[in-house]
């Protein structure tokens, strides 16, 4: 196989990449980082961070950037929206998750701030329901100012915004955040689940999940 993506079943940057692939179809080799040996993983992302994709022997690490090779490569099944001003704001959205959620609260984070500042647990789930707080009301306020109430984020077939939101709002319902009052994030990434692709993106649809399936 041509592609092999570099994951693990609790990944939620690689579940973005498997939404994509599924989404458009394409066939990948699923290598699961835990498989490989000491050191080895480091050797083929210096970053060490999941996922990672690798097209005919050459590596892209950042979520971001495999999606926008895809994207680019297989343009036949479109993440992004063809309206210029609405590509721009899935974008947007994608990168509030990415940067400004997903980044401050990933497992690394939390555990540099328990084990190196003394961090209490409560503490630490103060930080998570912060930043994931704010992050979920500017998704819902995004999801309240765009231009049409589509059934998607930003469309009407699930896309790019769709595929960095839905693994968040798992992160976010796995770390005991309250999300009802953002009602159009948890519908719409709802709608998401049913569909084949996110189902078969899920942690436990992964052939290294460890054990019972986890509620979402
Ligand atoms: N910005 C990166 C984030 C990657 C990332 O933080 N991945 C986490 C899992 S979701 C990871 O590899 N964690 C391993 C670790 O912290 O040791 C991306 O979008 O690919």
């Amino acid at each position: 196989m041509d592609m092999k993506l570099y994951t693990r079943a609790q990944n939620s940057a690689g579940e973005r990449v498997r939404i994509a692939l599924n989404l458009k179809g394409i066939a990948y080799e699923y290598v699961a980082v835990s498989t490989l040996g000491p050191g080895e993983y480091a050797r083929i992302n210096p970053q060490a961070l999941m996922p990672a994709l690798e097209v005919h022997g050459r590596v892209i690490t950042q979520s971001a950037a495999i999606l926008n090779y895809l994207e680019a490569a297989f343009p036949e099944r479109a993440l992004l929206p063809a309206d210029l001003v609405v590509r721009a704001q899935a974008i947007a959205f994608g990168s509030v998750v990415a940067a400004e959620m997903h980044a401050l609260t990933v497992q690394r984070v939390r555990r540099f701030l328990s084990s190196n500042m003394g961090t209490d647990e409560a503490q630490v789930q103060q930080w998570v329901a912060h930043w994931l707080g704010l992050g979920f009301a500017t998704l819902e306020g995004l999801l309240a100012a765009r231009s049409a109430d589509w059934p998607f984020c930003f469309g009407e077939e699930p896309g790019w915004a769709d595929l960095f939101m839905v693994p968040q709002v798992a992160n976010g319902r796995r770390l005991g955040i309250d999300l009802t009052d953002y009602q159009r994030v948890t519908e719409i990434a709802d709608r998401c689940r049913q569909l084949e692709p996110f189902r078969l993106a899920e942690p436990q649809m992964q052939p290294d999940y460890p054990g019972e399936p986890v509620p979402r």
